[in-house]
């Protein structure tokens, strides 16, 4: 068997050792992804994002653990997914998407100590994304390991990220569903407010709710959606949810308004449109990516370099080096 098949079979390491090769961008990951592709489509993505520390690690695994014990839960397609993942409940993929450097890996480590009571579920798989270098890269791998883990017959992928920096939300973007999470006594200001955060969000979550300013927080963000602050799905009502993800509270609601977006979703065709706009957004990042990759390997030993000694000196400016560079190869 090869690595597609085997993912598809169900082999947990084989879809960790995949991932790995996403991130590594190898010509088996590519050949890989290239065969389960017609096996993916029918996953449920929810992007959880917000400052750091506002308590989204622990969220999403208090979100597994809920879907992992109510059996019921209409989120699944009804189609028989693929093997070796049916349990109790639906399944559930977590890819922490970490800014940190892999050596640092401090937040990394907290996460997989938060994350130990979920291993050992089979219906669960938990991935840690690596940034290497280019933020650029991270996306594209992020978005690859979603469509591997997609394939491999999770029902729901949970991806978190760092509410910070553009490559991070368009990350963030590329979900069906995006659950924006603030915490109270972040300063006066909501911080979503200013990261650009509040115009994707399709479900708010206070967490923390258990602290002071609960309260001023989720009224602080109801005024600014009703400022119109979202603009994304004007027939959606972004629902406020509290939560104290540390006790477990409120988890049920959150997981709530997640399966009514998805059926708003599914009944106002938004689906498909969503569908599409990942479809729109893998295809470009790779696009632009391909493209660099071959200008760069195009141009002439020191031809890079000559013209950032350029711009520095003040000789040109960087659009008119830009139009050399892309014109010479
Ligand atoms: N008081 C309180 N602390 C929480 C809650 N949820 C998470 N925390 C704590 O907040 C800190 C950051 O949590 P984490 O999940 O790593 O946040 P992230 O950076 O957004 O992923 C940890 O020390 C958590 O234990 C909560 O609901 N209430
Ligand atoms: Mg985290």
């Amino acid at each position: 068997m090869d690595l597609a098949q085997q993912v598809l079979a169900g082999d947990r390491r084989a879809l960790a050792r995949l991932i790995t090769h996403l991130e590594n961008d190898t010509p088996i990951g590519r050949a890989a992804l290239a065969a389960l592709w017609p096996h993916t489509g029918r996953a449920h993505v929810a992007g959880v994002t917000g400052p750091s520390g506002v308590g989204k690690s622990t969220l999403v695994n208090e979100i597994a653990k809920h879907l992992r014990s109510s059996p019921l839960s209409p989120l699944p397609t009804g189609e028989a997914r693929g093997a070796g993942v049916r349990g109790e409940g639906q399944t559930v993929a977590i890819v922490a998407v970490d800014p940190t450097s892999p050596f640092s890996g401090g937040a990394i480590l907290g996460d997989r100590i938060r994350m130990r009571d979920l291993s050992g579920d089979p219906g669960v798989f938990i991935r840690s994304m690596a940034t290497r270098g280019r933020l650029g890269g991270l996306a594209r791998a992020t978005g690859e390991a979603v469509r591997a883990l997609d394939a491999a017959g999770f029902d729901l992928i949970l991806v978190e990220t760092v509410g910070a920096g553009q490559s991070e939300v368009e990350i963030a973007r590329t979900a069906h569903s995006v659950i924006v999470v603030e915490a109270p006594g972040l300063g006066d200001d909501i911080q979503a407010g200013k990261a650009g955060l509040l115009e994707i969000a399709d479900i708010l979550v206070v967490n923390k709710a258990d602290q002071p300013g609960a309260d001023e927080a989720v009224r602080a963000l109801r005024g600014m959606l009703e400022l119109g602050r979202s603009k994304r799905d004007s027939d959606w009502d972004v629902p406020v949810c509290r939560a104290s993800a540390l006790s477990g509270q409120g988890i049920a609601e959150i997981v709530q308004a997640v399966e009514a977006h998805r059926a708003h979703l599914a009944a106002a065709g938004q689906l498909a449109a969503r569908e599409r706009e990942r479809v729109v957004e893998e295809i470009r990042a790779l696009l632009s990516e391909a493209l660099m990759g071959r200008l760069m390997t195009r141009l002439a030993n020191g031809q890079f370099d000559a013209a950032v000694e350029r711009v520095l000196d003040r000789t040109s400016d960087p659009r008119r080096e830009v139009e050399r560079l892309a014109q010479e190869t």
